[in-house]
């Protein structure tokens, strides 16, 4: 029979490198590879029953919030700059990249089935669905997600992408944090910890391939896209900011957590390439610790208990990405 194609279809060769990042990303988004039931969140029982109800409450609910991205970058955010993109290795990083994000999303029920009751896992699914800001944040990140049909959409879900990873994650990263780094809740403070390892990967790749797309466009677009990139931060940061104070209400620290939200919104612009916004002040010291790569893989290990060990982890560092 005969048969036209419509174009040539190309397979995945790794035995040559399309560019000189893509590859390392690949090995070290496999390195980190994790599963939630690997940690025994019930070691947290104990300690979640001695908190209060304002401490569980919040607990919950910034759990709850970071169900809702993950959720999002998973099923859409990945998706919509995997259709865009040609080149197969960065496809397939991309991919992996968004297993995880179905993998980090999974990993919240797990230790939302260890300490609460069903009835409790239906109330906080409930509350995802009615609490405006968290609606509100979802919609603003699907508009460009949905929205991605050309170069400089792409563009835009590319930073998209990065400020929630780098920045907008970062609320619901806090109380944990804080938590573990008083030694409490440190099992499911130790998946955070891995997520969190992953996203500052992710905002690294995604924040490269958007500074190489940025590279081709002309002054004027340029202009025109930084505009708009400006103008997505802002949005974006005016609803974390109503979030924030919403669920820290009564905890004392949210204006510890708007500040932490800035510093980590100056490393998301730093990703793509442009100077912080903000001028911070210290960041919650706890906190700090438990985003500190040498104290973080020191505690990582030391908390273990039946231990997560897997592969080889090494921290990536700035020199293995020149490009
Ligand atoms: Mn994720
Ligand atoms: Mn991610």
């Amino acid at each position: 029979m005969t048969f036209s194609l419509n174009k040539i279809h190309k397979a995945v060769n790794w035995n040559k490198e399309d560019d000189s990042f893509t590859q390392a990303f690949w090995e070290q988004n496999v390195k980190q590879f994790w599963l939630p039931e690997e940690i025994s969140v019930s070691k947290d029982l104990k300690i979640w029953n001695e908190l209060n109800e304002t401490e569980r409450g919040l607990y919950k609910k910034v759990l709850a919030g970071l169900t809702l991205l993950d959720t999002k970058q998973g099923n859409n955010g990945i998706p919509s700059m995997m259709s865009l993109t040609d080149n197969l290795q960065r496809k397939a990083v991309l991919s992996f990249m968004g297993t995880m994000e179905e993998i980090h999303a999974k990993s919240y029920s797990s230790i939302f089935t260890t300490l609460l009751s069903n009835r409790e896992i239906d109330e906080l699914f409930e509350w995802i669905e009615s609490e405006e800001t968290l609606q509100r944040k979802a919609e603003l990140i699907l508009e460009q997600y949905e929205n991605t049909t050309d170069e400089k959409s792409l563009y835009l879900s590319m930073v998209t992408s990065v400020f929630l990873e780098s920045f907008l994650f970062y609320s619901g990263f806090f109380y944990p944090l804080f938590l573990s780094g008083q030694g409490k809740m440190v099992a499911s403070g130790e998946i955070i910890s891995l997520i969190l390892r992953d996203e500052s990967l992710h905002g690294k790749y995604i924040g490269l391939l958007a500074q190489e797309k940025f590279e081709k466009f002309n002054d004027e677009e340029r202009k025109e896209l930084k505009n708009k990139m400006y103008e997505i931060f802002k949005n974006l940061m005016e609803n974390e900011i109503e979030y924030t104070k919403l669920i820290y209400n009564g905890s004392g620290l949210e204006e510890e957590v708007i500040n932490f939200l800035q510093y980590n919104a100056n490393r998301a612009l730093e990703n793509l390439g442009f100077e912080g916004y903000y001028e911070v002040k210290p960041v919650n010291s706890i906190v700090l610790n438990g985003l500190s790569t040498e104290t973080k893989t020191h505690d990582f290990f030391s908390t273990k208990g039946n231990g997560y060990q897997k592969g080889v982890y090494e921290e990536l560092q700035d020199e293995d990405f020149i490009i």
